[in-house]
């Protein structure tokens, strides 16, 4: 306990160090493998990534920052502060509507809680967000608008083609309206953009425009969310080139597509710095979850390395939850720069985090009042950028999914291998999230491609786990030894204690695709059910936004 007075000049201290609210500009890569990142992986001419690498020689490593194992509801998480069992759980097309549910009967985030955005808006932060949502569409109060942003260049769905803008394969929504464009900017379709240029290109526009244009003298909160380095692999011709030494076909374009994530990172930190605002930035880098390294059609081969840590994006073990993620900029103290932090921090804890370097309270009292769950997210603020010393984190424990728990070094997976057959049906999702769980795994770079009839026999992450695997995620971060039988006690209480949180998972009925959102932007996605709150949802009008 501290004292009266020691809390006192704590508390004095925090108000002083952040009397100045610190610019947080959030950076989200899509599907990046744990061994695609120069700082796990050096020396290799295959990943590229000296921007990242001096940013986390600069910034604060987060060697146990971990994810939802796929994009929807990690993003929402992000979003939310929520668990991703406790926001956006279950199916998640953007379409779904279901009529008998008004706040949470539609993809991604209830309509009733406050998103990230809003909470830095009213602490007097411009925020702007560039990218991919994925996070609900159906009505305003779902898009980024709706959620404070007050201006938004992206796209809605989770996996678009990167020339069209168009839904790709690799987005398992059966595209029910017929091909259109998914790309919008703030106040409706981006109409002069259109399949014009790679997408990326439009997005490093559009978020250096926003910094150009910032007025310094303001908290800025930039979200620039990429589609890199997801499925489809696509990336201009000449990024390509460089990496012609690689034969496989999907690993090369991984490889380009993450060389050019980096870049385009490096040219973000420039404009800051450009603009003096890099001094009092808090930059936060993460993917969205681990890198898939499965090759399962219409996915695609993901072509990512999580090495060493086991599996990959879609299953539990650490390869499809712990990733790279870290911090830097001007606002971490000296004293911490170059540090490897091993607390563990959540996706959801940075809502919390934010909240409280802005000043403003992380409670949710919209979402109180119609009865949604509260914010998860632990505050890591005095870690990151105050004095709170290493080994003082506040988080023990994270409910990764229905079917794994982490409780300090253990962690428990429960489940068998899911059927393949499942991703072919409407509710895949539901099945992602409930059923299997661990998806089967073919290690596409080293040619390993399972038959199901082999699947025993099939690599390290096709283990099943009906019966309850324990691994010492700690001492065994690479999860070689099951010792579910060496420690029955430990497997007996987290299976009890996975049993009473599974019974608090937010699980609502979403509803089926509406055609619906198929026609009200003339030939692009965006809001479909009461779009007249469209003047209400958007906090600024367009000519305020660019100033
Ligand atoms: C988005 O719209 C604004 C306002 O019309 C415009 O200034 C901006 O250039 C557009 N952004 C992109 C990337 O097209
Ligand atoms: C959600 O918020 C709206 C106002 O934005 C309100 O009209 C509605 O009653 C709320 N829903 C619930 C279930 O509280
Ligand atoms: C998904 O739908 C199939 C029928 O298409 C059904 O048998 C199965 O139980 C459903 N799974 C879940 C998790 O709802
Ligand atoms: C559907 C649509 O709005 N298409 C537009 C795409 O952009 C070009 C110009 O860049 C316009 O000519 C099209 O009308």
């Amino acid at each position: 306990m501290m004292s009266r007075s020691a809390l006192v000049a704590f508390a004095a201290f925090t108000a002083r160090a952040w009397a100045v609210k610190p610019n947080l500009v959030f950076i989200l890569v899509d599907d990046w493998g744990w061994n695609n990142v120069g700082y796990h992986r050096p020396n290799t001419a295959e990943v590229s990534t000296p921007n990242i690498d001096k940013l986390v020689r600069e910034g604060i490593e987060l060697d146990r920052h971990y994810t939802y194992h796929y994009c929807s509801p990690s993003r929402s998480s992000l979003q939310s502060g929520r668990m991703a069992v406790h926001v956006a759980y279950g199916q998640d097309d953007p379409l779904l509507v279901n009529k008998a549910d008004p706040d949470s009967g539609f993809n991604g985030i209830p309509r009733n809680m406050t998103g990230v955005a809003e909470k830095l808006r009213a602490a007097g932060y411009r925020t702007h967000m560039t990218g991919k949502w994925d996070a609900g569409m159906a009505t305003w109060e779902h898009t980024p608008m709706g959620r404070g942003y007050e201006t938004f260049f992206g796209y809605y769905h989770h996996a678009n083609d990167y020339w069209t803008q168009r839904l790709s394969d690799s987005d398992l929504h059966g595209d029910i309206c017929g091909n259109l464009v998914d790309l919008w900017n703030t106040t409706g379709p981006a109409r002069d953009r259109n399949g014009t240029a790679y997408v990326e290109e439009l997005f490093t526009e559009n978020t250096l425009g926003i910094i150009e244009r910032h007025d310094p003298a303001e908290p800025l909160f930039l979200f620039h969310s990429f589609h890199l380095v997801h499925t489809p692999l696509q990336v201009p011709a000449s990024w390509e080139q460089e990496f012609g030494f690689l034969t496989n076909d999907a690993q090369r374009k991984y490889a380009a597509m993450t060389a050019y994530m980096d870049d385009v990172t490096g040219q973000i930190v420039r404009k800051l710095e450009e603009k003096n605002m890099w001094e009092n930035t808090l930059l936060v880098m993460s993917s969205d979850n681990g890198g898939p390294t499965y090759n399962i059609p219409p996915l695609g081969p993901g072509a990512a390395n999580n090495a060493p840590l086991r599996g990959g994006k879609m299953s539990d073990w650490e390869g499809g939850i712990r990733v790279n993620a870290f911090v830097s900029g001007g606002a971490i103290p000296l004293g911490k720069r170059g540090s490897i932090l091993k607390e563990f921090v959540h996706m959801a804890d940075w809502y919390t985090t934010f909240c409280s370097i802005a000043g403003v309270d992380s409670r949710d009292e919209k979402a109180a009042t119609a009865g949604l769950p509260p914010v998860d997210g632990i505050d890591h603020s005095q870690l990151l950028i105050g004095d709170a010393k290493p080994g003082s984190g506040k988080r023990t424990e994270i409910h990764h999914s229905a079917r794994a728990l982490l409780q300090g070094q253990w962690k428990l997976i429960t489940g068998g291998i899911i059927d393949l057959e499942i991703l072919q049906r409407d509710n895949y999702s539901d099945a992602l999230n409930f059923g299997g769980p661990l998806i089967p795994y073919s290690d596409y770079l080293t040619g390993y491609e399972a038959p199901p009839e082999t699947l025993e026999k099939g690599p390290r992450s096709m283990e099943d786990c009906s019966a309850g695997c324990l691994y010492d995620v700690l001492n065994d971060p690479n999860e070689h030894e099951d010792v579910a039988k060496k420690h029955p006690e430990v497997v007996a209480e987290l299976k009890a204690r996975l049993k009473e949180l599974n019974s608090g998972i937010f699980h609502k009925y979403r509803g089926t695709a509406d055609v619906a959102g198929c026609t009200p932007w003339n030939g692009f996605y965006g809001p479909f059910i009461d779009t007249g709150l469209h003047a209400d949802s958007t906090p600024a009008t367009s000519t305020e936004m660019f100033v």
